[in-house]
């Protein structure tokens, strides 16, 4: 959780029609856009060079540069989405890559993965298997996380959860933050583990970045239990870019 710098893309106009499990109505494109820009703006006051690129109307979700691709300080690897609708996203994001990484690798396929689905910790890449992720996506991307030098490893993602990130997020070297339903699958043992007060579930999706933990404003409890704990939380405005099932770890790749 200690970046110098990331990467952020503009939400389209198109983003009204991101993909979402269930229809809570759409967002809007100003509301996005405003929730795009405190996501930076906290990113940029956690002390981390943000780059912005430009919206890509042919692609809704491509505001959330996080699912295309993986980053390290060592390399990066260009996913295979597992959405139709964002397969593309891979090939409009690797130039950009390549001008910042000497190693980009790609995962090979017939398998997909979305960046969603993986969880660095301090002991291995966590890789959760879900409708985005499938196992020889989840295999391919072990191997790559190799060549990196890398331990993957592949664990579960609850039904109904989009994303395996969806539910959890890691708050420092020993403690994530997670829902109960994801924790109770024993995926955590070993570290410790924070639950997110029941009926905040989409609040799991935090991030943190050096010294501050960004949690969305729509789960109080969430960032009350961990200013207790005795970190350092920024709230900030989602529930726009929630209506397309999206979190604040979404929003960017980081190193
Ligand atoms: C999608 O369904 O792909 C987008 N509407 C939301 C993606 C959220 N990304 C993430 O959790 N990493």
């Amino acid at each position: 959780y200690a970046f110098d710098n990331a990467i952020v893309r503009l939400p389209a106009t198109s983003v009204v029609q991101g993909l979402r499990a269930e229809d809570r109505g759409a967002p809007t494109h100003e509301g996005v856009g405003a929730e795009h820009r405190a996501y930076v703006e906290a990113l940029r006051l956690a002390g981390v060079e943000v780059e912005i690129l430009p919206a890509l109307e042919a692609f809704p979700d491509s505001i959330f540069v996080e699912d295309p691709a993986l980053v390290f300080a060592e390399g990066a690897i260009l996913l295979r989405p597992g959405a139709p609708s964002r397969f593309g996203e891979t090939a409009a994001i690797e130039p950009v890559l390549r001008r910042r990484f000497e190693r980009v690798l790609s995962l090979p396929g017939p398998g997909f993965a979305d960046g969603g689905d993986v969880l660095v910790t301090l002991q291995a890449v966590m890789i959760g298997l879900s409708d985005r992720t499938d196992r020889q996506g989840a295999e391919a991307l072990v191997a790559c996380l190799a060549e990196l030098g890398r331990r993957g490893e592949i664990v579960t993602t609850p039904p109904g959860v989009l994303h395996f990130k969806s539910d959890c997020s890691l708050l420092d070297e020993g403690t994530m933050l997670s829902t109960a339903r994801l924790a109770a699958s024993g995926v955590f043992a070993g570290l410790r583990v924070l639950h997110t007060p029941e009926g905040e579930e989409a609040g799991a999706n935090a991030l943190r970045v050096n010294e501050r933990v960004l949690v969305g404003e729509d789960y109080p409890r969430t960032a009350a239990l961990l200013e207790a704990e005795g970190f350092s939380v920024v709230r900030l405005p989602t529930s726009q870019i929630a209506r397309i099932d999206a979190g604040l770890s979404c929003m960017s790749l980081r190193w």
